[in-house]
This record gives C-alpha cells, sequence and structure tokens, in this order.
C-alpha cells in the first residue's frame, strides 16, 4: 500500500477518536486529555526551557504548546497507520500505547478524579477500532490501480476517502466545538458574572492628585483586568465554584481553621492597591501589573488558627496543584496580604484565580500570589518545597527595585525638538526615593517622580528632553525610599530576579 494513503488512515482514525475525547471532556467535565497533556509537558519542562519559551512566545506560549502536542500526536499517528498497513496490528499497538500513557498523565495530574480517564480512554478506544476498517478501504485501491482495474480503482477510492474525510471531519468538528466552548462562556464565568461582591470595610487609597502622569504611551496607572498579565503553569484555566470552594488552614497551627465563600465573604473586606510582578520579568519586560484588590487579610486567618513555635512558612496551594511558600512572618506582619476576592471592581477574573486568591506586597508572585487558592499549610521552609523552588528558583523573592522605560517606546522613530522620556519604577511594600536618566552616556538626571498611591504601588516618572537629530540611547535607574540604588549589573531572572538598567535606542530625525 502506499505509505501516504497509510498514513492518512492513521491521521483520520487518531484525529477522530482525539477530537471526540475532548467534546466528551467538555460534555462531561471531565479533565482534557490534550490539556492534561500539555500541563504535564509544562511541569517537566527545564525552568531554562519555560524562560525560553516565555520569552520567545510571551504570553502564547500556551496556544503554542497545545500546537506542538498536536503536532506529536499527529505524527505518531501517521507513523502508526504506516506501520499497520506494513504489520499488522503493530500501528493499533502503538496508538493503543499512546493512548494508555494519555490515560496515565490525565490520572497522575494533581487535581485528578477518577472519572477524568474517561476521555482519554474512548479518544485511544475509537481511534485503534477506526484504524484497521479505515486501512482495509486503502488496500483495495492499491491493489485495483496495480492490477489496472481503473473502475474498481475508482469504487474504491471513493470510499477510502469518504470514510477518512468523514473520520478526520468529525475529529476535527468535534476538537473545535470543545475549543470554541472552551474559550466561550464557562459554567464558572456564569457564576462569576452573578456574583455582586460587598462593599468594602475599607476602601483602596484614594490616588493621589498628579500620580498618574499625562504623557501620551505611558501605560495606565492601574491596570486594567484585560491588559493585567498573566503567568501560570495551568493549560486551562481551572474551575472553581465558590458554592463548593473551602480553604483550609492547618499544619503547625493550634486550631485548624475552614473558610467557605460565604463565611469569607461575610468578613470586612478591605480595598487595597497592589503592584504584582513576576520574577520572570526582564528589565524592562511587561510582566508587571497594578490593580485595587478587595480582600481579607492572611494575618487575621493565621491569628485564628495560631501558628506554633518553630513555623517559619506557609504553603499555598491551589485547585489545580500549584504551590508556594511565603514566609509567615510576611504574612503575619501588618502589610495588605490578602485572600483576595476582587479585583478592579470585579469578581477576579477566572484566569486570574477565581474564586480566590492571594496577593502580598512585597514578593514576586511566584513564592506569594497563588491563584484558585484551596488550602494553606503552616510549615517550614526545612520541610516543605513549593513548585518553582523545586525548579531551581531561590526560595525567598523579594521584589527587586526596579524601573522602566516607557516613553519613548525603544526602537521608536521620533522628530527633534521637545520631548518626554517617561516610564515607571518600583521598589514594592518599600517605595521608591528617585529616579534618574541618562542619554548617551551622559551625565545621570533626575526625574520628576510623581506621588505614589503607596509603597506597594509603582510610582510614575517623567523627565522633559530635547531630541536632538541622530541615535540616541536612554538608561534608567531608580533609588529606593532607603536609598539603595538600583544597580547596572546584569543578572538573569533565575534564580530571583533580573538586574540591570533598562536601556532603549531611539532615532531622531
Ligand atoms: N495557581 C497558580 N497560582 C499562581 C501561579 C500558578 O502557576 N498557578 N503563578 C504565580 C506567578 S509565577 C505569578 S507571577 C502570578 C501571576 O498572577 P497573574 O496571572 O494574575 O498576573 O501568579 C502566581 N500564582
Ligand atoms: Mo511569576
Amino acid at each position: 500500500m502506499r505509505r501516504w494513503r497509510a498514513a492518512v488512515c492513521g491521521l483520520a482514525a487518531v484525529t477522530c477518536g482525539a477530537g471526540l475525547g475532548e467534546a466528551v471532556a467538555v460534555l462531561t467535565g471531565a479533565a482534557s486529555p490534550i490539556g492534561a497533556i500539555g500541563d504535564a509537558v509544562i511541569d517537566a519542562t527545564p525552568p531554562w526551557a519555560k524562560e525560553l519559551a516565555i520569552s520567545l512566545f510571551g504570553t502564547a506560549d500556551k496556544a503554542v504548546l497545545v500546537v506542538s502536542v498536536c503536532l506529536v500526536m499527529l505524527a505518531i499517528a501517521a507513523g502508526a497507520g504506516i506501520w499497520d498497513a506494513r504489520r499488522p496490528p503493530a500501528g493499533r499497538i502503538v496508538v493503543a500505547t499512546a493512548a494508555l500513557v494519555g490515560v496515565a498523565v490525565v490520572l497522575t495530574r494533581p487535581d485528578a478524579a477518577p472519572l477524568d480517564a474517561v476521555p482519554a480512554v474512548l479518544a485511544g478506544v475509537v481511534s485503534v477500532c477506526l484504524l484497521g476498517p479505515l486501512i482495509q478501504r486503502a488496500a483495495p485501491v492499491d491493489a485495483a490501480l496495480s492490477s489496472g482495474a481503473t473502475d474498481a480503482a475508482g469504487v474504491s477510492r471513493r470510499s477510502f476517502v469518504a470514510w477518512t474525510a468523514g473520520a478526520g471531519a468529525l475529529g476535527v468538528l468535534a476538537g473545535l466545538g470543545a475549543l470554541a466552548v472552551r474559550l466561550g462562556g464557562s459554567a464558572a464565568q456564569a457564576v462569576r458574572s452573578a456574583i455582586r461582591l460587598p462593599a468594602p470595610a475599607v476602601t483602596a487609597p484614594p490616588v493621589p492628585p498628579g500620580a498618574a502622569l499625562a504623557v501620551e504611551g505611558l501605560g495606565p496607572l492601574i491596570t486594567p483586568n484585560a491588559d493585567f498579565y498573566r503567568i501560570d503553569t495551568a493549560l486551562l484555566v481551572p474551575e472553581v465554584d465558590p458554592s463548593t470552594w473551602s480553604l483550609r488552614i492547618h499544619g503547625l497551627v493550634d486550631h485548624e481553621v475552614a473558610l467557605s465563600w460565604q463565611e469569607l465573604l461575610a468578613l470586612p473586606l478591605e480595598e487595597s492597591t497592589t503592584t504584582l510582578m513576576c520574577v520572570s520579568n526582564p528589565v524592562g519586560g511587561e510582566l508587571i501589573g497594578n490593580a485595587v484588590w478587595l480582600g481579607y487579610p492572611i494575618r487575621h486567618l493565621l491569628a485564628l488558627a495560631r501558628p506554633q513555635p518553630g513555623a517559619d512558612m506557609v504553603l499555598s496551594t491551589s485547585a489545580d496543584g500549584f504551590t508556594a511558600s511565603t514566609p509567615l512572618e510576611v504574612l503575619t506582619d501588618d502589610r495588605n496580604a490578602i485572600l483576595a476576592v476582587g479585583m478592579n471592581g470585579e469578581p477576579l477574573p477566572p484566569e486570574h484565580g477565581f474564586p480566590v486568591r492571594m496577593v502580598v506586597p512585597g514578593l514576586y508572585g511566584y513564592v506569594s500570589a497563588t491563584k484558585w487558592v484551596v488550602d494553606l499549610e503552616v510549615t517550614r521552609f526545612a520541610d516543605a518545597k513549593a513548585y518553582w523552588t523545586r525548579n531551581g528558583w531561590s526560595e525567598r523573592g523579594p521584589v527587586k527595585l526596579s524601573s522602566r522605560i516607557d516613553v519613548p517606546r525603544a526602537g521608536a522613530a521620533l522628530a527633534a525638538g521637545d520631548r518626554v522620556i517617561a516610564g515607571v519604577a518600583w521598589k514594592q511594600h518599600t517605595g521608591v526615593g528617585g529616579v534618574e536618566v541618562q542619554v548617551d552616556g551622559g551625565p545621570w538626571t533626575p526625574a520628576v517622580l510623581a506621588t505614589a498611591i503607596s509603597a506597594d504601588t509603582w510610582v510614575q516618572w517623567s523627565l522633559p528632553w530635547r531630541a536632538e537629530r541622530g541615535s540616541h540611547t536612554i538608561r534608567c535607574r531608580a533609588t529606593g525610599a532607603d536609598g539603595e540604588q538600583q544597580t547596572g549589573e546584569v543578572r538573569p531572572v533565575v534564580p530571583d530576579g533580573a538586574t540591570g538598567w533598562d536601556e532603549i535606542s531611539v532615532q531622531v530625525g
């Protein structure tokens, strides 16, 4: 048999099986097999490769991953078709083995339930059962062609095309349908849109006059939810129903505490404005945003639980098994470390942790900002490791003093004349004392610093600039409110955050 015809049989069988598996997953609420495989790939990827993926694809990294998983699956399918035509049932054994690996991956995800195996089992059974009949329909085409029986070849070719195209199309339609449902409204989103958050007992600090500079191209002082960066290890946004959500605080405590959604909403909730940043943010990068959060201080809940002597860390766990280790002292001092339910006046968006996440001023997200949080274990750094700390990142993740140039944009072409250089700076929970700008290696000139909302937020800055013809290099550096100077030493994001000065080049004509 022609190899390509056998490969088409494999592709059609597996496309049909995988597509139906995804559709059944959506219909039953079981885990998506392709999603689970993608999540497992994320977990198994070494940190440097994750960094590379984020820097190459940014927040499109997840789409790239899904497409790659599908391509690998199709390559195996094509190979299995060819092999099965040559030595039946070798190809079917390959497909069945791959499906079993898929089932094992689904069942070993941290949030797996036994029924999550159903879509993957179904995908495997459909693929294996289809491959034989498809190949049976391919074989006569070649037999008729080689014996010169053109009429018979035409009949059998039509049958072969009808079967493989039908199976393939069924799979593609089912898969696209599942994707559309996932991207569209989920059950959790419907629940979310019905929620009315209570009014805060403590409202957000007012935005001081002059905190938001009127400079075109400078990002907004408060980042809209739709523009807020998203970083997590979840390929599909975990769906957590608030009516069944609960948080357990346990471990080295005198009293275990359990909290339901209703109980949390009944507490006096506080608004606070806090900038959140990712340790993977390169100098000058975009993985940072500032929001008004509504939530309840974690220190009050820990006070109820009464941590025991010797405890120095809280291990938070999300509904999908992500973990973060946060120093106990940071969660018990007087900062706004909260269990957040609201973001910029709305319930948390699903991808930002609905219904409940942590927000902790002063620490990078990977050691503090657990989304879809369900469990807080009071423990010791010596006794437990969190997701990223197991993967080579630093156990402690205090946010580093940094600053970024937003205006002019890097690589911009400007007209000569009076321009403005502007950007943001942050040293979260300490505050920023000043920002300086250097053009073409000249003297460092102090920029005008706007008023920050608080020490927990970034602050905007600007400097008038007389732009002369030619190409120019602009750098900035900040000073902390504590006098610390932003170091120019260039260090990578691993293991505890990048350092160096943001630098851009512009062309003035
Ligand atoms: N459940 C869960 N929470 C998580 C993560 C994750 O992968 N899973 N990533 C953390 C990291 S590394 C960061 S920087 C912040 C990002 O929060 P955002 O996506 O709302 O901006 O979430 C943190 N919380
Ligand atoms: Mo992060």
